[in-house]
């Protein structure tokens, strides 16, 4: 058991040589041009990062010297992989005095891996681990091996701390954190799923080694928060602008005087989809529909019959548009709030209230009629639209 892991000095400007001046410009290379050695510099250059380490450990495996590895996306975004492995050796070698921890960290032709006849995946996998450790605003290395543990710490691919023997311990293996270089990737976010895809390959590719993935980061608060209410709800909704037959959505509200109901809408005809209309009571979604249902149903029907003849777009002799072909192409939620809410059918999502149905009517009657009055153009796209889809 070797205790003579001579650790090599953290980096001192005034004491370059020459392997360290060539680290350096094999860095600022790789720095440079970072698409070159990794792929991209986008979100699948970024999980490139985690393969590239993943490789070391999983040709460890291949070597027959480890079963487990853990990856884990830390609580800062970044990586850590660790395998069971023999551990990286930490003793220092002739004639440079370094370690292979740091050899095959900093140099970028070091390591010709791999130690087994088998290299674990072609393309871009390979680059090594220096082109991760430039790629990386920090990277620790732990080695579990001869008895300690070691750590050496980098920045940008320089070290920062000599590698440090630490506690005896009887575990061997390599551990590597990494974090990639915010200014050096368009985005540092991993993507849990991605990232479990590939190595629940690598783990049905290598059977008997177990891969485990874990995410520490603290789960992302998603803010919903829509000054615009309904109307976001039905832009969210519909589909996208060139088959808009209007636009905006229309969008009214009211409340009665002694405020037991209130209702709100907003609505938006397209000529690509079939429409819908989501409706709810007291927020809750009322799948059955129901009586504020019927109450808009009823009045836009009635509305758009009696804007269609006002516009001569239709003659009094003419069949009245139907309820259903008024609805065609409409995406609309209508939005109640009642004192005291009745929900019925088989899954209590149907509304009960008549006083609903009343209001709605009512409401919509009022609202919608002067909408169309006050954008006859828009009123004529619509139903113009109606018209073409009805026969
Ligand atoms: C070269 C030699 C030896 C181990 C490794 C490389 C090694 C590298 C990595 C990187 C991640 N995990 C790793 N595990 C092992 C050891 C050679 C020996 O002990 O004889």
């Amino acid at each position: 058991m070797t205790e003579s892991g001579n650790p090599s000095q953290p980096v001192n400007v005034s004491e370059y040589d020459g392997s360290q001046i060539q680290v350096l410009e094999g860095f600022e290379a790789v720095r440079r041009r970072p698409g070159m050695y990794i792929g991209s510099t986008g979100e699948r250059g970024l999980h490139q990062m985690v393969y590239e380490v993943v490789t070391y450990a999983v040709d460890e495996h291949l070597a027959g010297h480890a079963d487990a590895i853990d990856v884990r996306i830390t609580a800062d975004g970044g990586i850590r992989v660790a395998d069971n492995g023999r551990g990286l050796p930490v003793e220092a070698q002739e004639p440079t005095g370094k370690s292979a921890v740091e050899r095959e960290l900093t140099e970028l032709s070091f390591g010709s891996k791999p130690h087994t006849g088998y290299q674990v995946s072609g393309g871009l996998s390979g680059v090594g681990l220096s082109v991760v450790n430039a790629l990386s605003s920090r990277l620790t290395v732990e080695v579990h091996r001869d008895g300690h543990r070691w750590t050496q710490e980098y920045g940008k691919g320089i070290p920062v701390t000599a590698l440090t023997r630490h506690e005896e311990t009887s575990k061997h293996g390599t551990a590597i954190a990494f974090l990639p270089d915010a200014d050096i990737f368009e985005t540092t976010w991993c993507s849990f799923a991605t990232l479990s895809q590939r190595l629940q390959e690598l783990a049905f590719l290598n059977a008997g080694l177990a891969i485990s993935l874990t995410d520490e980061r603290p789960a992302r608060p998603v803010r919903h928060d829509h000054a615009d209410g309904l109307l976001a709800h039905v832009a969210h909704l519909s589909p996208h602008p060139p088959s808009l037959v209007h636009s905006p959505a229309i969008a009214f509200e009211s409340q009665n005087e002694d405020q037991t109901i209130s209702v709100q809408v907003a609505m938006q005809w397209n000529t690509w989809s079939p429409g819908e209309l989501r409706s709810f009571a007291n927020s809750t979604r009322t799948h059955e529909g129901g009586t504020h249902e019927w109450g808009f149903r009823t009045a836009l029907t009635s509305v758009v019959n009696d804007c269609a003849r006002r516009q001569q777009l239709m003659s009094a002799d003419d069949q009245d548009l139907t309820a259903d072909a008024v609805h065609e192409g409409l995406t609309a939620v209508v939005s109640v709030k009642l004192a005291h809410p009745l929900f019925e059918g088989s899954t209590k999502t149907r509304l009960g209230n008549p006083e609903a149905n009343t209001y709605v009517q009512q409401v919509v009657r009022h609202h919608l009629t002067n909408w169309m009055n006050h954008n006859p153009s828009q009123a004529t796209a619509i139903i113009r639209h109606i018209l073409n889809t009805a026969t």
